[in-house]
């Protein structure tokens, strides 16, 4: 099965000239160094490409060279004959309004509900939506060259948590294999990933982190982000995700809660978890969603009710979940 769809989706390609790349809103390491090796691919193939996200990229993959050519905004879709959509669950997972007409391919490792393109690629058990697109550079006739190899390589570092999530299978681990074969430096990709802060985010993380309490039972720790703090550090929208990985690191903490205001009453919650503790079942909960050890939702109301009960509300649904497995 899997090799027929990548087969059917290479015979594609190469019958196309013009092609357009996008992935889902609030891009992350996944899908924009995913977009960047699918780009050079199909410019090894001599293809017209364009990478295109809705939104802006996330620290700090702005400030690296490469993501340059990704343009921020709508497709062009002038003379463009096919669209492929990495990890986007529909085309409004996109941001995409003017491609509803072209031919699109839709490849990604999450589960999928609506098969919406004209070729759809799932594959729930892939590490990353990079460790797919590593799959296809065979059907395609082509070797990956070591620009290639460095972009896939830091998709999978990227979405596997380097290579610490649940996600981080033989699979996984073996693609970067010969991704590093090829050309990819691991060290220098994660110096390049991981150790590029700046100070003036350090010591917000250090506000942030001076937040943290516990609930009574020990297995619930809380983080809270205000605009001022941001602002204080004259920061904007930095991504301070990685706070929630030091407190996830507590002994017998299972969930992280990070509120984080977005506007005055308006906050969006993250949620980091291991083991069993369903980040996914409470998001979903609250009206949002994501994965099994990583959610969020927005929920809007007075801060110091918020921060009173959703705690209440995760411990009942960590606790009923706990009784029924
Ligand atoms: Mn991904």
């Amino acid at each position: 099965m899997s090799q027929k769809i990548k087969l059917e989706i290479a015979k594609k390609i190469s019958a196309c000239q013009s092609i357009a790349i996008t992935s889902h809103l609030r891009p992350d390491g996944d899908s924009i160094y995913t977009s960047l090796a699918l780009a050079e691919m199909l410019e090894l193939l001599g293809k017209k490409v364009q990478v295109v996200n809705h939104d802006p990229l996330p620290f700090p993959f702005y400030e690296f060279p490469e993501t340059a050519r990704i343009r921020q905004g709508q497709i062009d879709p002038e003379g463009v004959d096919l669209v492929i959509l990495l990890e986007c669950v529909d085309v409004a997972r996109s941001g995409q309004t003017r491609i509803d007409h072209l031919p699109k391919i839709n490849i990604d490792h999450h589960y999928s509900n609506s098969p919406y393109a004209d070729l759809n690629w799932i594959d729930p058990e892939a590490s990353a939506v990079g460790e797919m697109v590593y799959k296809l550079l065979k059907p395609l006739g082509l070797q990956p060259t070591p620009r290639v190899a460095e972009f896939l390589y830091s998709a999978i570092f990227s979405d596997t948590g380097s290579f610490q999530f649940s996600n981080t299978s033989a699979r996984a681990l073996y693609t970067c294999y010969r991704l590093i074969k090829a050309g990819a430096n691991p060290n220098a990709i994660a110096e390049k990933i991981l150790n590029n802060n700046t100070a003036s985010k350090v010591k917000l993380l250090g506000r942030v982190l001076s937040s943290l309490s516990l609930n009574p039972a020990g297995n619930l720790a809380l983080l809270v982000m205000f605009r001022k703090d941001l602002e204080e550090f004259g920061l904007k929208d930095v991504d301070v995700e990685d706070i929630t990985t030091i407190a996830r690191s507590i002994k017998g903490v299972e969930m992280v809660i990070f509120f984080k205001e977005m506007e005055p009453g308006v906050f969006r919650v993250s949620l980091r978890s291991k083991g069993s503790a369903s980040s996914a079942l409470v998001a979903e909960s609250f009206g949002g969603g994501g994965h099994q050890h990583a959610a969020g939702f927005t929920v809007k109301g007075q801060f110091d009710r918020l921060y009173r009960e959703i705690p209440l509300v995760v411990e009942d649904i960590l606790n009923k979940n706990r009784t029924k497995s």
